[in-house]
């Protein structure tokens, strides 16, 4: 891939990238996305996100979803999935912005973000891997660390639920900012926090983000979506992705079963994750707290 996109992410913290879900791949994908959909809104599947609660772990007790979980998890047997995350265009991608071999990329999450059916639902402002009551210095700190991963939003049908404002990733808030960041309510105007921009996505359309721009997201259930939400690192990082990845339990990636139904690209990059997870011991704790 030739372009300036890695210049606007580093940038930006943020860039939208066309095209990477070719037309044929899209039709099975959106037909996989309405069954696995339907199976979440039924109960049937209960790796989701839960209307309430912003982060993991997602309780039982809230009927209304915002996310399913684990969309390449082999109990759901969409193969779409996993053949999508491991296609020519999206790796081109993931190793630009990453600025690493595609031999180094690691597997990690696999989500799909949805409308909840019945609840307007908002995330607070927040960075992913940094909590609210971070100091500036300790703000300053998390910030400098080139984290090894690159996560994405790509959007099925057209989608305005998040808001990040550009350069956060390299900055700790102003004092105005921490002001719309620092409780655990969501904002009910996004646009109120000094800087923030609303991303829009076309259908097929891509957002990279760093994961520790600020940004929040709110949820219409009268505006479809159907959003592939996902992260891939590279080995380049080591450890230092572990608390991030494997807070969301993993165990069936480990499965022969899920193994066998990757290709060549899909078991490498899956070694990758569970060397680093090796690496490390289970005794993990959540980034942030709802
Ligand atoms: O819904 C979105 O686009 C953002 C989700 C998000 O910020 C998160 O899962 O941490
Ligand atoms: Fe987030």
């Amino acid at each position: 891939m030739s372009s300036g996109y890695k210049g606007l992410y580093e940038e930006q913290g943020y860039v939208i990238i066309p095209d990477l879900i070719p037309e044929p791949v899209r039709t099975e994908l959106e037909e996989a996305c309405a069954r696995v959909i339907a199976r979440t809104r039924s109960g049937e599947w209960t790796h989701r996100r839960t209307v309430g609660r912003q982060f993991p772990p997602f309780n039982q007790a809230h009927p209304d979803s915002w996310g399913v979980q684990h969309v390449m998890h082999p109990d759901l047997h969409e193969p779409s999935y996993a053949s999508w995350y491991t296609s020519r265009p999206l790796l081109d991608a993931a190793t630009e912005l990453l600025g690493c071999q595609e031999d180094e990329l690691q597997m990690e999450l696999f989500n799909l973000l949805i409308n909840p059916e019945s609840h307007a639902f908002s995330l607070r402002w927040h960075r992913d891997d940094v909590r609210e009551t971070a100091t500036v210095d300790e703000e300053r700190e998390a910030l400098a660390v080139w984290h090894h991963g690159v996560q994405w939003n790509s959007a099925l049908y057209k989608d305005s639920c998040l808001y990040v404002v550009p350069s956060s990733h390299k900055l700790p808030r102003s004092p105005e900012q921490r002001a719309h960041s620092s409780t655990m309510d969501a904002p009910t105007s996004p646009l109120d926090m000094p800087g923030a921009i609303q991303v829009v996505l076309q259908p097929g359309e891509t957002v990279f983000y760093n994961s520790n721009i600020l940004h929040c997201a709110t949820y219409d259930p009268h505006q479809r979506r159907a959003t592939l939400h996902a992260c891939m690192g590279s080995t380049r990082g080591g450890a230092s992705r572990a608390r991030n990845i494997l807070q969301h339990g993993l165990l069936w990636m480990r499965e022969d079963r899920f193994r066998d139904g990757l290709d060549g690209r899909g078991r490498a990059m899956l070694a990758n994750l569970i060397k680093m997870q090796e690496s490390v011991n289970g005794d993990l704790e959540y980034s942030l707290q709802n």
